[in-house]
């Protein structure tokens, strides 16, 4: 009889008689779904678990849980399911350092069981360096143990716990009393160091920089006050500012460019406070605008790397990371160029009109090189690296008219666009970059070293000059024709040329330097023929007049930093004690004009004794200007130039194998 119960009685009948349930060779539907039923219910419970593991729980909600447990299942790949067997005497790194053997013998330990205390010694020592971090000063110096040994190469570096230099220094190599050392890995804690030391013994340079700290608190807390997370102050109407170079939007571009100076002046609240807006609020992957793919890089990504470097913070490294890749679609190009501009939501990338119809321009998609090499170094990520070797190789093949690089280059056909040469404006940082892409390295890109002395030594050949009085410049050239003029931006070079020729003793070297000194000096001059005693957009050079702008477009100063980043190379380089005091100079003269109740102004003629004032306090005041004037009157051990190499917006990069600020993936 069969079961008219609710539950079922799983005996089957065959015409009135029970059948033994060996001999069953299929369930009854309502027991099929009951044991469907049974291991759904298994499944779901198995599976849900994987959420309520604290290891896998996300912060940010359920899509990231999701995510999570999706990543580790598919990194555990078939181990999930079946571990694997213990496989020769098989050797895997530990986390942090160390070597874990894994023996094949029964009776030896199990190899999960061992993973296991790696990972534990791995945790135990992430959370040694977080307390080493926090109780570290930031900038200190490395132990560093005498070179005694004359045999130890320099690429056979030790691996310790400790920052140690030792071995022989190599001409073209690592500098004099510098090593490989080890780097300190990145701190996931903003538990930062203070930034201490630098400070001078000569008492007149102390009170010097404490000054320009008040300037620092002056520029900034009227940004925070008037147009906080805006992109620029305006100082005179008190309300924010965006230049066409960084879109329409908001993106808070004097936090991102001036934080690395609050650190490094040692103004932690300040710092913290950007440091949280950027956290919270930073986010270019919303624009639908385009952006200037130079100035988000050498702004943007130079100024966050910067602050990884300094900080170990890796929200900074992170925000780079999801800025320059947005920054990617511009190199889609024919030749792998990448375009000037690109369209942050649809990728879509383009060139200036006005830049020799439709090119690239040198000074942009040349002054890339280390903050992605540094990017692909700490995110582990090559893609960024591979991106700008490409352009070096483009430009490397490419035939220069007499060994010059023209300012323009077409990403489409491959040619350069008009044959415009100069140190200045759309030439610029591209020579900036080919030198410290070496320093940055360790000096072991010696391509980028080869380049530059060969486009040094064109340029000295075909456009510097010196002038009837004596003044030493570099001209711009177009195709045939010198123009005798030199922009307040080619005034870098002074610096420049000193730290060639500072770095590398070879037969150009006491001509760098000297030019060095004479560019530096002709810049200086730049400013002093003004009544201001604050220099133009560009000057110059007649047989009526020198270092003077002529034409009315060229009087403006925008607050630029070109003229102090040299005096402040040019003083760690020389300690000649005129550089300092024409860096005083220029301080007076900031605080007799631009300075006003709201922040600091540029000028837009500086050969009037009260010019008006164009009412822009520019992002790269605070990051440049200012740290440099800071850096002049501080002592050589705050950011070295033996560890860091500044970027051409002043955002110092550790160098590698000298700085265990580097902290890139092992
Ligand atoms: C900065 O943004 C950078 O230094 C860039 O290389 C050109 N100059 C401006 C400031 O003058």
């Amino acid at each position: 009889m069969a079961s008219t119960g609710i539950i079922p009685t799983y005996q089957r009948f065959v015409n009135g008689v029970p059948v033994p349930s060996f001999s069953r060779r299929s369930f009854r539907p309502r027991e099929k779904y009951l044991i469907l039923l049974v291991f759904f219910t298994l499944g779901v419970v198995c599976f849900g678990s994987f959420f309520f593991l604290p290891e896998f729980r996300g912060s940010s909600g359920t899509v990231n849980s999701v995510y999570n447990v999706y990543k580790h299942m598919q990194q555990a790949g078939p181990e999930l399911l079946i571990p694997a067997p213990p496989h020769g005497d098989d050797v895997s790194e530990i986390p942090g350092g160390g070597k874990l053997i894994r023996h094949d013998v029964e009776g030896l330990p199990d190899p999960h069981k061992i993973e296991d205390r790696a990972k534990l010694l791995a945790k135990i020592e992430e959370a040694e360096e977080m307390d080493r971090m926090r109780n570290r000063k930031v900038l200190e110096r490395p132990i560093i143990l005498a070179a005694n040994s004359p045999s130890v190469s320099v690429s056979a570096a030790v691996k310790t716990d400790k920052p140690v230099l030792e071995g022989v220094i190599e001409e073209n190599n690592i500098p004099q009393g510098q090593e490989r050392i080890v780097t300190i890995p990145p701190a996931p804690s903003d538990h930062y160091p203070e930034t201490n030391g630098g400070e001078d013994p000569d008492p007149t340079a102390r009170e010097r920089r404490n000054k320009i700290k008040e300037m620092m608190r002056h520029a900034w807390d009227n940004y925070v006050r008037y147009a906080w997370g805006k992109n620029e102050l305006r100082p005179i109407t008190k309300r924010g500012h965006s230049a066409s170079i960084f879109g329409s939007t908001s993106l808070g571009a004097t936090i991102v460019d001036g934080l690395d100076t609050l650190y490094i002046m040692g103004m932690t609240d300040e710092f913290k406070q950007g440091r949280d807006w950027i956290a919270n609020n930073l986010d270019i992957t919303v624009l639908t605008t385009d952006l200037s793919v130079f100035e988000t890089n050498i702004r943007f990504v130079g100024g966050l790397l910067s602050c990884f470097a300094l900080t170990g913070d890796v929200m900074f490294r992170d925000k780079a990371a999801q800025i320059a890749e947005k920054l990617l679609p511009a190199f889609q190009t024919q030749t792998g160029i990448p375009n000037s501009l690109v369209n942050i939501k649809s990728g879509a990338s383009k060139n200036y009109g006005w830049a020799s119809g439709g090119c690239s321009i040198l000074s942009e998609f040349g002054t890339l090189h280390l903050e992605f090499s540094y990017l692909s170094d700490v995110t582990g990520n090559p893609v960024f690296r591979a991106k700008v070797d490409h352009i070096r190789r483009v430009i490397q093949a490419m035939d220069k008219p007499r060994g010059l690089y023209p300012n323009y280059f077409n990403p489409k056909t491959g040619k350069w666009g008009q044959h415009h040469m100069s140190i200045g404006g759309l030439g610029d940082s591209f020579y900036e970059y080919l030198l410290k892409a070496w320093l940055q390295s360790g000096r072991e890109d010696q391509e980028a070293r080869q380049m530059f002395d060969d486009a040094m030594h064109h340029m000295i050949q075909h456009m510097l000059k010196v002038s009837t009085g004596g003044l030493t410049y570099i001209s711009d050239m177009k195709f045939d024709r010198l123009e005798n003029k030199m922009d307040h931006l080619a005034c870098f070079s002074g610096g420049l040329f000193g730290l060639a020729a500072q770095t590398l003793k070879n037969d150009m070297s006491s001509r760098y330097m000297e030019i060095a000194d004479g560019i530096t000096n002709t810049c200086h001059e730049s400013y002093d023929r003004t009544p201001v005693k604050l220099g133009p957009e560009a000057f110059r050079f007649t047989d009526a007049s020198e270092a003077k702008a002529l034409k009315s477009s060229e009087k403006y100063y925008i607050l630029r930093p070109e003229v102090i980043e040299s005096y402040f190379i040019m003083w760690r380089l020389t300690k000649d004690q005129k550089y300092r005091d024409w860096g005083w100079e220029a301080v007076l003269a900031l605080e007799k004009h631009c300075r006003v109740a709201g922040g600091y102004t540029g000028l837009k003629n500086v050969y009037l004794d009260d010019p008006p004032k164009d009412d822009v306090q520019q992002s790269f005041f605070l990051a440049e200007t200012l740290k440099y004037l800071y850096l002049l009157f501080s002592d050589d051990s705050l950011i070295s130039l033996d560890e860091w190499v500044y970027n051409t917006e002043a955002h110092p990069l550790p160098i590698k194998g000298v700085n265990p600020y580097y902290r890139e993936q092992v």
